[in-house]
């Protein structure tokens, strides 16, 4: 089975709209358990590796601008098809362009400013959650007798 861990970010326009509650609360609503979380402002540099696939692109400045414009919250969600089914509730890049019902298009202002990261695949989302959470974290903060099975919800 595919790893069940991906890596959401409430980014920085959620946290400071105070939708950071609302989309936690959609989240767990989804099925998925918050197997790690923390509240965090990202350095530039912090930012500029989180997102140096990016590097090249028109838009990577003002990602690493905006990504450390205020605190974000990164988290460790687990779920069965954790990775394909946090894209699909996340909705598209752009909030005009995102299903209803999506995260984006509930709470999202713009391309920029798009209330949510989402890991997009498996690989990048063992790179992204161990970015932000030690493998000692997200096997300390649950005991194993705790732990939720996955959902399938
Ligand atoms: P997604 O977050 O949907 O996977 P990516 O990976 O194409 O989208 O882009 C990463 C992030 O870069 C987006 N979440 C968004 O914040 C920003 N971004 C992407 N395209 C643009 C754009 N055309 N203008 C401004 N920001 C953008």
């Amino acid at each position: 089975m595919a790893t069940p861990l991906t890596l959401g970010i409430v980014k920085p326009d959620a946290v400071e709209t105070g939708k950071a509650g609302k989309i936690i609360a959609y989240l767990e609503d989804a099925g998925f358990v918050l197997r790690a979380a923390r509240l965090v402002r990202l350095t530039q540099a912090e930012a500029g590796a989180f997102y140096a696939v990016h590097r090249e692109r028109p838009f990577y400045s003002g990602l690493v601008e905006f990504m450390t414009s205020g605190p974000c919250l990164p988290m460790a969600l687990e779920r069965a098809d954790a990775v394909s089914h946090l894209r699909a509730v996340i909705g598209a890049t752009d909030p005009a362009e995102a299903e209803a019902g999506t995260i984006r298009k509930l709470y999202a202002e713009s391309k920029g400013r798009n209330a949510i990261h989402a890991s997009d695949s498996l690989e990048n989302a063992a790179r992204e959650v161990g970015f932000f959470f030690t493998e000692g974290e997200l096997a300390g903060l649950w005991g194993q007798d705790k732990r939720k099975v996955t959902s399938d919800k």
